[in-house]
């Protein structure tokens, strides 16, 4: 029966280097996880089987790419691959103008600074961590303007990462237009669980946005996973190429923000592109203060180039296919088992719902925090945590955020595991689904000040 599903998917590549994984024992993992005081983001990699933490900057990159590496142009000022960068992000993501950052955050520090003043508001569909920092640092306040569907891991809703207008409508009510310098639109919604925004309703914010003078700005980390749904669930682009619902999507957008780490197909990168001169010109001048000169960005010549060729390849259908393909495999059989996972199925991990796999802890036990932890215990499998601890304080009242989504996210490089991998996550998933009712919660022990998630210490309760 799941042959057809299979071939639908299967890779289009084959294996030409590969890197050994370590098995370890329960007893390895148990004092590896007391070391890293129960938090995934301290465990060593050498200590982990199967790394799910994250698909940022840990994909495969492709024979193509790294024969791109090797023409490397390493001149400080004006590197040849600078250029096919500019090119690809021209052809592909149609903006104009190309300032290069070490990675997504470069881009978020820069493009803040520059337009947020502070006592102002940046809408947004749901927060994510290092963008709402920057708002933040900047003096700006995030406004989450995402559809109610968002915030509900059950509710079936095939463009979940949608846009309230509404919710905008009465924002620009409150505190008037002039104090909103601009709208994050996500695509897709990390945090809700790689939910992707509809073209109509990107569409729909243009014009509204217009309408009041406010700029739209995409984080575009995963735009061709976005452009990948829109293929398949809006009517109307099933016989769009990936490409062409890329380009149009940026259309509705001055400009965006990009994490090369994810879509791109790169360890390490990342762009702000813009359509703005007067924004550019500013960029351009903030670059070389926090990432270096304007033709690199914080990255050699050579990662530009490998950037520049994987956004090449993103945007390839039998590509994208394969990579959703393979999330969606794993997510059908967690399903399948009745284990609780937002729904539907995102584009870049499966998104365990802790609320619903651990009712029996509060949400100040940290559900999610422990259920990453116990998946580590039974099996090697490193996941992170999405949810209180993620979410950190409000910064005005000291308290928690208690996030509505409580989350433990799987989350698969491009072009890295295989369908027995998939398999063997499943079963370890599955193994503590099983156990699930004597698993004891968490008391954290030491808390960092900013994006506390990364190094926050937790104990036994
Ligand atoms: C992910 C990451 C990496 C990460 C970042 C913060 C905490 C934990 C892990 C990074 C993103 C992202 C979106 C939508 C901007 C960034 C920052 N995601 N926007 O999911 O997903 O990009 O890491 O290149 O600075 O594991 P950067």
């Amino acid at each position: 029966m799941e042959t057809p599903k299979r071939r639908s998917w299967a890779e289009p590549y084959k294996i030409k280097v590969v890197e050994p994984l370590k098995m370890t024992s329960r007893e390895d993992r148990k004092r590896a996880l007391e070391e890293a005081g129960y938090n995934t983001f301290l465990l060593k990699s050498e200590d982990v089987y199967i790394d799910l933490l994250t698909d940022s900057g840990t994909s495969a990159m492709s024979d193509y790419q790294w024969a791109g590496m090797m023409l490397g142009d390493e001149a400080y000022a004006g590197s040849r691959n600078y250029y096919n960068l500019e090119r690809a992000v021209q052809t592909y993501y149609g903006y104009k103008y190309l300032v290069p950052t070490h990675q997504g955050r470069g881009a978020e520090h820069i493009i803040s600074q520059i337009l947020i003043k502070p006592g102002t508001y940046i809408p947004g569909n749901m927060y994510f961590t290092t963008t709402r920092l920057h708002q933040e640092l900047a003096g700006g306040k995030f406004v989450d303007v995402i559809i109610d569907e968002a915030h509900d891991p059950a509710a079936e809703h095939p463009f979940k990462g949608n846009v309230d207008l509404n919710k905008l409508d009465a924002l620009v009510k409150k505190v008037g237009a002039d104090k909103i310098p601009y709208i994050t639109v996500g695509v897709t919604v990390n945090m809700a669980g790689g939910q992707p925004v509809s073209m109509a309703n990107l569409k729909e914010v243009r014009a509204y946005c217009q309408k009041h003078g406010i700029r739209v700005v995409y984080d575009a980390t995963r735009a061709v996973e976005n452009a990948y749904f829109i293929k398949t669930r809006e009517k109307g682009y099933a016989d769009t190429s990936i490409a062409a619902i890329l380009k149009e999507m940026c259309s509705y957008s001055d400009a965006c923000t990009m994490s090369g780490k994810k879509d791109a197909l790169v360890n390490i990168g990342g762009f702000l592109a813009l359509n703005e001169w007067d924004v550019f010109e500013e960029a351009r001048n903030m670059v070389v203060v926090y990432e270096g000169l304007h033709t690199y960005g914080g990255l050699a010549g050579r990662d530009m180039e490998a950037m520049a060729r994987g956004i090449e390849e993103s945007v390839q259908e039998d590509h994208i296919r394969a990579r959703i393909g393979q999330v969606e495999y794993v997510g059908e059989k967690l399903l399948a088992l009745g284990v609780p996972i937002v729904v539907p199925v995102g584009g870049h991990a499966i998104f365990l719902d802790a609320k619903a796999f651990l009712p029996h802890l509060k949400q100040i036990e940290f559900p999610a925090q422990t259920l990453a932890a116990e998946l580590y215990l039974e099996s090697g499998i490193r996941s992170m945590e999405r949810g209180i601890v993620s979410a950190g304080r409000n910064k005005e009242t000291g308290d928690h955020y208690y996030p509505k989504l409580e989350l433990v996210r799987l989350t698969f490089p491009r072009r890295v595991y295989t369908q027995a991998h998939c398999d063997v996550t499943v079963e370890a998933v599955a193994e503590v689904f099983a156990r699930r009712n004597s698993i004891k919660g968490l008391k954290m022990v030491y808390e960092p000040k900013y994006l506390r998630f990364f190094q926050a210490r937790f104990e036994k309760i």
